[in-house]
């Protein structure tokens, strides 16, 4: 199983670092590019259009400003597309965002929250879990460490409610 991380620049990194985590802590294979769909706009259709035979399931894309990578890239196959908006700019990502998520009808990109990169890996997990079932197994373990984790703050609360 193989996921492709897409982002517009390098200094996009810092913010997909939790992306790279989850998807190396499930054992996914990752192939990693910087390419831009308006510095580089040949790397990336080339790039979108051999992703598939080079083994590719589902890429992801990251992309701040007037972010058009992950459309541009889902013009040109059909893998799943998941686009994370980055805040790179003064207006806090909101451009990145509308630029990512309002896509037209016929071409979907699967758009997380701004700098959400971390849901974005597990969203790819998630969809190849529906392939692969021991990474369903270990995407439910993982959903249910989480809650214990939550449970856990709950009892704290309670206790520290106790002594005011
Ligand atoms: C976007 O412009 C990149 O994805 C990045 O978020 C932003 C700024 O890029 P740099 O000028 O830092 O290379 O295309």
């Amino acid at each position: 199983m193989k996921v492709a991380l897409v982002m517009g620049s390098d200094s996009d990194l810092p913010v997909l670092r939790p992306c790279i985590d989850v998807i190396k802590a499930f054992d996914i294979e990752l192939e990693a590019r910087v390419i831009s769909a308006h510095r580089t706009p040949d790397e990336a259709l080339d790039f979108a259009k051999t992703a598939e035979e080079k083994g590719i399931e589902i890429i992801i894309a990251a992309a701040g400003k007037a972010a058009h990578l992950a459309g541009v890239l889902a013009a040109h196959t059909v893998l799943p597309v998941i686009g994370i908006p980055v805040n790179s700019s003064t207006l806090d990502g909101m451009d990145s965002l509308l630029s990512t998520v309002q896509m037209p009808a016929g071409v979907p990109v699967a758009t997380v929250g701004i700098n959400a990169s971390e849901n974005a890996g597990l969203l790819a997990a998630q969809m190849l879990s529906l392939k692969y079932p021991l990474l369903k197994e270990k995407l439910q373990y993982h959903k249910k460490v989480m809650a214990e984790s939550v449970s856990i703050k709950d009892k704290k609360l309670q206790s520290e409610l106790q002594t005011i």
